[in-house]
């Protein structure tokens, strides 16, 4: 037989899926449609790593599989190519993020070709294109008129010695205070005119809906935590000697009466009216202090600051004096900005009371210690004395409502999300203000808005992006007004929000319009995604901001279904050799680019599959890729087996049984053990040293989605069969092959194990006497003996009584 040169035979079959477009979804209607999306990729230098490999060929085998059972597939592949990392390695070398970012995504769609992925690449698409962030621009303009984009004053990290705004990311801490990672210069928090995407609105739908998707639990969960729904209440604290007073947001209402100080976040708008003139002074020195603090610090802080403003609150219940102070452990952008302190049954009010001295007033039995925070009897709570927590809390709510000091009220963690970076790579803001710094849009005709080139995009130095350096595209003159432009860009996250729906309307004539009839029509024919597959670094920010935009389409009337991704799968981790996270610095990573030279494509998807489950974390190995490769070999080398035109009787059974358990492992994505079964039919064909021509191409139907290029090449130029199996059908199983026809016997002389047996299921029971009885070693066992009684338990065993 001729020799398995897979490099040639994947160069063969690439080209030929490329010039045939064979992977193009298809816009009729006849067949059911299945979307599988990967999460994509932000086209780095460094190229794909095995890990995209893993995640990629899980999607490619499931849109294989399904497009042989007949679905109308669609599978995509797009590039994720705004953002930081280009932006600071343009600045870092001068060059324009344009040219490399494209020159990047090149490379990477050359490996993704390289690996055999079938994608249809009239949908490619990458968020830096005009084309594409037109539309990204136009549905910021819709969240605009629909009031959900707005500006805000937002906290920054502004760096004075740099001159820009820094990210989270670009923070380090450093003696508790933030400092600039690149040059150790000091962070400070100052606010900043900000657009602002209020996803806060949405904060309960985005918790009740993920009842309605298959995601993992610890996902959802993540998603929960991050939204962070709060129950409880406002309550009013009146500030003795003025007609001011303070809300606090408490989830705890049934402890009210054992409140003994409020604090104020030192940002808090009341602060500096309320604070009395001996303290002004240490009060505005801790107030900078705070400044220098990332939020962080100031929850996870053991040691608690604060100082006392020399101002009361009136106990709404009591009437009586309680002091107020300041105190960083109380965040600005969380429930009122304010709490009502109470050191017996909350923690950090405790450390807060013991470190300054203020009064301990339990109103809950504990068991003795200091705080009690659990669940317990109240007691000196007036009307909720003798009851415990949850009903302690309705009723003390429904009594501050009746007397308007209260009401009941949700708070929610999740935050407003900041869509301004004063960056240069990103999209430009369609927006217009006038010398009065009135708002206008760009109308729609208009978009896109391009990015203006520029030769140097490092910042600005007055805290503006580098765009406020590109004066000429900065100030327009429309109809002899003129207007000045936003230097601001959106984040890297904005074109990634609604690529899955980009995918839909893009054809290789570009968009249809996101309002438009025709993309109702297919956004409803091929929405929700059915699989979507990537890395757990997306669970909260892409895959709310995603759900998030997908509800605005919703509502807008762009889309009819409520959430994006129906079924959603974390692959994890590969692993260095040496079972640690995989880097280029640690000189663990691996390339598939020498593996596929020196294994081939199909041997490095084979082997990624058989790792392990897909959501497990597996270390690499080069001895599983060897292995991966033998076992394609020998699945080549089967082929020198005689072919028969009949099926071979004795493989019916393991043929059948491998189809049942191949397709049943694809549908749960349980590519590892599916694979075991096909080694173990090949292993059964060995035995036999033959096969029948329908078992074989079945077979090779069955491996073509993880190893295509060779199953193709095996059944173009050995089988002779014209037909490729990409579009031929799935196999289907007789489940008259799987009745297991053997059964294994045990023959017991006295209760004595003596005998095995293999004899064929529902045996007479007279053949089984006589099998048993005639067994050498039971007849060994038996002679002399008396037979007193033989009891036949059908399939399962025989009981032979003796005596002498
Ligand atoms: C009184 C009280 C008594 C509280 C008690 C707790 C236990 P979660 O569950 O995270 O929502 N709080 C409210 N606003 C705050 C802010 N801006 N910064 C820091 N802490 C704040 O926490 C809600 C609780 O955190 C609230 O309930 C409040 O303290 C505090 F035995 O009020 B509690």
């Amino acid at each position: 037989m001729i020799y398995y040169d897979y490099q040639k035979i994947e160069k063969k079959w690439q080209k030929h899926w490329l010039d045939l477009k064979l992977f193009k979804t298809k816009t009729d209607r006849f067949h059911p449609k299945y979307y599988v999306l990967d999460m994509f990729p932000y086209p780095s230098a460094s190229g794909l790593h095995v890990g995209h490999i893993e995640g990629y060929t899980a999607t490619d085998i499931v849109s294989r599989f399904k497009r042989m059972q007949g679905y109308n597939v669609l599978h995509p592949m797009g590039w994720d190519a705004f953002g930081l990392p280009s932006e600071q390695y343009a600045l870092a070398t001068g060059k324009d993020p344009k040219s490399f970012t494209y020159q990047n995504i090149s490379n990477f769609k050359r490996q993704i070709i390289e690996m055999g992925k079938g994608v249809d690449w009239d949908k490619e698409l990458a968020t830096t294109d005009p084309e594409y962030y037109r539309y990204t621009q136009w549905i910021f303009k819709r969240l605009y008129e629909k009031g959900l984009a707005v500006l805000k004053d937002v906290e920054v990290n502004w760096c004075e010695g740099l001159g820009t705004v820094l990210a989270n990311d670009e923070i380090e801490i450093v003696n508790g205070q933030m400092v600039s990672e690149r040059g150790h210069y000091p962070v400070i928090k100052k606010p900043m005119r900000q657009w602002v995407l209020r996803i806060t609105e949405y904060a309960d739908r985005l918790l009740d809906d993920l009842k309605l998707v298959d995601w993992p639990e610890n996902l959802k969960e993540m998603q929960r935590n991050w939204i962070g729904k709060s129950s409880g209440a406002i309550i009013d604290f009146k500030i003795a000697g003025s007609d001011d007073s303070v809300s606090v947001f408490t989830t705890r209402p049934d402890t009210i009466y054992g409140v003994t100080y409020v604090v104020l976040s030192p940002e808090h708008p009341l602060v500096l009216s309320i604070t009395s003139d001996d303290e002004l002074e240490t009060v505005k020195k801790y107030i900078d202090q705070t400044k220098m603090k990332s939020d962080l610090d100031r929850i996870a802080d053991k040691t608690k600051t604060g100082v006392f403003t020399g101002a009361f609150a009136r106990h709404p219940l009591t009437n009586q004096l309680i002091p107020i102070w300041i105190a960083d452990y109380c965040l600005m952008n969380y429930g009122t900005g304010a709490v009502m302190a109470v050191p017996a049954h909350d923690e950090r009010d405790y450390e807060f009371a013991i470190k300054f001295g203020l009064e301990v007033i339990e109103v809950i039995k504990g068991q003795g210690d200091s705080p009690f925070t659990g669940d317990g009897i109240h007691h000196h709570s007036g009307i909720i004395d003798g009851l415990y927590n949850d009903e302690a809390i309705e009723k003390m709510i429904t009594h501050l409502e009746a007397r308007k000091i209260g009401k009941r009220h949700d708070t929610y963690k999740l935050r407003d999300w900041v869509f301004s970076r004063q960056r240069y790579w990103g999209e430009p803001f369609p927006v217009l203000y006038d010398t009065n710094g009135n708002i206008s849009l760009v109308p729609d005709d208009e978009l896109p808005l391009e990015l203006p080139y520029l030769e140097f995009i490092k910042p600005s130095g007055t805290g503006e992006s580098p765009l406020a350096n590109a004066l000429d595209w900065l100030y327009p003159e429309i109809d002899g007004k003129k207007y000045k432009r936003d230097t601001n860009t959106m984040p890297q996250l904005a074109g990634s929000s609604w690529y899955y729906i980009a995918y839909i309307l893009k054809s290789n004539l570009g968009y249809l319009p996101l309002d438009s009839q025709e993309a109702k029509q297919v956004l409803d024919q091929f929405l929700p995604v059915d699989l979507y597959v990537g890395g757990t670094e997306h669970a909260v920010g892409h895959l709310l901001y995603a759900r998030f935009w997908h509800k605005v389409f919703y509502d807008l009337g762009f889309v009819s279904s409520k959430e994006p991704f129906m079924k959603l799968v974390n692959q994890g981790m590969i692993l260095g050799e040496d079972h640690s996270k995989m880097s280029k610095s640690k000189g663990n990573s691996v390339s598939p680019d020498d593996f596929i030279l020196s294994h081939g494509a199909d041997a490095l998807r084979l082997f990624e599959m058989f790792m392990g489950p897909l959501e497990s974390e597996k270390p690499w190995s080069n001895d599983g890729l060897e292995g991966a490769k033998r076992f394609l070999d020998r699945v080549w080398r089967m082929f020198d087996f005689e072919i028969k035109e009949d099926n071979v009787s004795e493989l019916q059974t393991i043929y059948h049984q491998t189809i049942k358990k191949v397709t049943e492992d694809y549908e749960k994505l349980a590519f590892n053990t599916a694979i075991s079964q096909m080694m173990i039919f090949v292993n059964e064909v060995y035995k036999v040293q033959s096969i029948g021509k329908h078992q074989v191409r079945g077979f090779l139907k069955l491996l073509n989605p993880i190893a295509p290029h060779m199953t193709e090449e095996l059944n173009r130029e050995i089988l002779n069969h014209h037909e490729e199996l990409i579009y031929s059908e799935w196999p289907i199983y007789d489940p008259a092959y799987l009745v297991q026809n053997e059964v294994e016997l045990v023959v017991q002389v006295n209760g004595k194990l003596r005998a095995r047996l293999q004899i064929k299921k529902d045996l007479p029971e007279a053949d089984v006497k006589s099998l048993a009885l005639n067994h050498e070693n039971v007849l060994r066992h038996t002679e002399g003996f008396e037979i007193v009684k033989v009891i036949v338990i059908p399939n399962k065993i025989v009981n032979i009584v003796v005596k002498n």
